[in-house]
């Protein structure tokens, strides 16, 4: 497993942001924290927090205070797990982070994961932590979710040519070098979709994609923010880039097709 010191960062990958999107999670963010920084001492940990009404932003505020290696960003209200990411992102560029790590705050993504994630990134630009790759378990999800969770990744891989098990997954490491390649400015997405659109991303900048299998729990305690607006926005999404790849390929008279798009068939 990857070696790991306080000073220098993660072995092989340097200095490591674990941004945690927080809304409403009173409940869970003091463990998940504490998590993280028991399993990967070396990593910063920065909570992306949408003002949540039931006082998350003071919780995380009085763990920084505690840990120099805890951060907080207060954003001014609920506007999306994509834009606290991306104002994730924004905060580790300007403070020359080596990799950024995405993690849920409710529990679904194991902190003690974060090794083998961490340990793949060594040769990868980005790493993902799958749900339906061999070795993979999710816990504990009812069957609607685990249909849905097949169904969305299949049509993502089909329409977008991602070459993923597990394009929605939102357990991932980025390293410094993908986040510049690829072109977060025209980033759309709110929910869900958002992290099909960075695998797509990732694919098309012609990043090394490597997925590593997790052990994904439904969460404990707090509500979900899945919503079928959410799911809607994806589906939607999704089949606007699969057509504007399909028009795109036909512009360039079907020769030539730069990485990640589809032929036409
Ligand atoms: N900052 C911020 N975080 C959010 C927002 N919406 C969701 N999150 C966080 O994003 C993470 C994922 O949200 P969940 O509600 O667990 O959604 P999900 O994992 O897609 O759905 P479930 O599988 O049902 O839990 C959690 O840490 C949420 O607190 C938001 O608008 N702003
Ligand atoms: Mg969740």
């Amino acid at each position: 497993m990857h070696e790991a010191t306080e000073a220098t960062g993660v072995d092989g990958v340097g200095r490591v942001l674990v941004v945690i999107p927080t809304y409403n999670e009173a409940a869970n963010v003091s463990d998940i924290v504490a998590r993280v920084r028991r399993t990967a001492p070396a990593v910063d940990v920065l909570v992306a927090d949408d003002n949540s009404p039931d006082g998350t932003g003071a919780i995380a505020d009085a763990m920084a205070g505690t840990d120099p290696r805890v951060h907080v960003l207060h954003r001014e209200g609920k506007q999306g797990l994509g834009a606290a990411y991306l104002a994730g992102f924004a905060w580790a560029r300007e403070r020359g982070y080596d990799a950024v790590v995405e993690m849920d705050a409710d529990g679904s993504h194991a902190p003690e994961d974060l090794p083998a994630l961490l340990a793949a990134a060594r040769d990868a630009d980005v790493v993902i932590g799958s749900r339906w790759t061999r070795g993979a378990r999710v816990v504990n999800w009812p069957l609607r979710r685990h249909a849905l969770s097949r169904c969305g990744n299949l049509y993502a891989r089909l329409a977008l040519g991602v070459p993923v098990t597990d394009a929605t997954g939102g357990y991932r490491v980025y390293r410094r070098g993908a986040l510049e390649a690829m072109d977060l400015a025209t980033v759309c997405s709110q929910g869900y979709s958002f992290q099909v659109e960075l695998s797509r991303l990732a694919h098309r900048a012609g990043m090394r994609i490597v997925e590593v299998p997790i052990t994904f729990a439904e969460r404990e305690r707090g509500d979900s923010k899945m919503s079928p607006l959410i799911v809607a926005e994806a589906l939607w999404r999704i089949t606007t880039w699969a057509v504007q790849d399909r028009r795109q390929a036909v512009r360039r008279g079907l020769h030539g097709t730069p990485t990640g798009q589809v032929r036409w068939p």
